[in-house]
């Protein structure tokens, strides 16, 4: 297991020393965000960002995320133009040292929160999500940060109708030739693909979403058996969905991971839920019943401590402060610690 932490890019708040001075951590996670999504991204980018990295003493082996153009995800004629773009990205990660892609298949929204700035009795905040707020949404005319910002209204209308009557056979079918279309890409490249759940683990907005269950992980790893498909275990999102068996999960899976992004949720309701600090006690995910299943099952890829609070003042991007992930990080390298040590000894 390789601990690394999400950098933002050079207009992230936090600096690359402070993550640095996290003990254990071996790396960042990043992307080029400054090219368009279907794009391809130039060597000089990555080098440059690999370069802070290394300035730091950090590597910069984990992309987080290559974006997947809806016209892939809506099977356009135009997908053939844009998974070469992909092909190329993967390629020119590759030239760089990159081991790992996450990237996630979600029509037109990534995560989804009706919170940013959920108010603890501590004074910490989080993300949360509730259904109630979320129905009085208009997915048209949509003001909560963190995507809101990506489209135009009148793009995002005309996207969200090229979706009308999409069916979960037909996302799914575009998810696997995209797929199989990247993967001779991948062995060249010595790339994993980490795909990321969708969060929450169900369609919202009529959208069909195919990444959410324990029989959608089956289905794309049986369709596109090349080790290098694989998941980011990410138990934020996978866990929004009561009906995922978590550990069960990661230990089924734990050689397909090749990234984990571990943090915990307390369930408010059948679907509410906010997020907190990393501990099995603050949440209802079993933080060390997964990192259990994951030992147990031979993880060997990245980890990454997921959303924390903001906490002690900070006011930095929502679920993205540095100190709740630093203490995620502690926190999580003990589990591992005692975990890996406990099934060594019983050897
Ligand atoms: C949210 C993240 C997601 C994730 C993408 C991966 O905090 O977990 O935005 O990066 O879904 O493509």
């Amino acid at each position: 297991m390789k601990l690394t932490f999400r950098w933002y890019g050079e207009s992230d708040c936090i600096p690359l020393s402070y993550i640095k001075q996290i003990q254990g951590m071996t790396g960042v996670v990043t992307a080029v965000y400054d090219t368009p999504v279907g794009e391809v991204w130039s060597v000089e980018k990555l080098l440059r960002l690999k370069k802070l990295a290394a300035d730091a003493g950090l590597e910069m082996e984990v992309i987080e995320s290559i974006p997947v153009h809806e016209d892939i995800k809506l099977g356009r004629p135009s997908r053939d133009r844009y998974i070469e773009a992909y092909r190329q990205n993967i390629l020119n990660c590759g030239k760089v040292g990159v081991k790992c892609v996450c990237y996630n298949f979600m029509p037109v929204f990534d995560w989804f929160r009706t919170d940013l700035a959920y108010l603890h009795a501590d004074g910490s905040t989080s993300l949360s999500y509730s259904e109630k707020d979320f129905r009085k949404l208009d997915r048209e005319d949509l003001r909560l940060p963190g995507w809101d910002e990506s489209y135009r209204k009148e793009e995002l209308s005309a996207l969200l109708s090229s979706y009308e009557g999409m069916s979960h056979e037909t996302l799914f079918e575009n998810l696997v030739y995209f797929l199989k279309a990247i993967m001779p890409a991948c062995d060249e490249a010595d790339v994993n693909m980490a795909i990321h759940p969708d969060d929450p683990p169900w369609d919202i907005f009529g959208l069909p979403r195919v990444v959410g269950r324990e029989e959608d992980f089956d289905k794309i790893f049986a369709a596109v058996p090349n080790r290098r498909n694989g998941m980011t275990f990410c138990t934020g999102s996978l866990g929004a969905g009561r009906f995922n068996d978590l550990p069960k999960m990661a230990e089924k899976y734990a050689n397909r991971v090749h990234f984990a992004h571990l943090r915990q949720l307390k369930y408010v309701g059948d679907t509410d839920f906010y997020e907190n600090g990393h501990r099995t006690a603050d949440g209802d995910l079993d933080i060390y019943a997964i990192v259990k299943a994951l030992v147990r099952g031979e993880f060997n890829g990245y980890l990454r401590p997921d959303h924390g609070r903001n906490v002690f003042g900070e006011s930095a991007k929502p679920g993205y402060g540095l100190y709740d992930r630093a203490m995620g990080a502690t926190y999580l390298s003990g589990l591992f610690e005692a975990v890996e040590n406990e099934i060594k000894n019983k050897k």
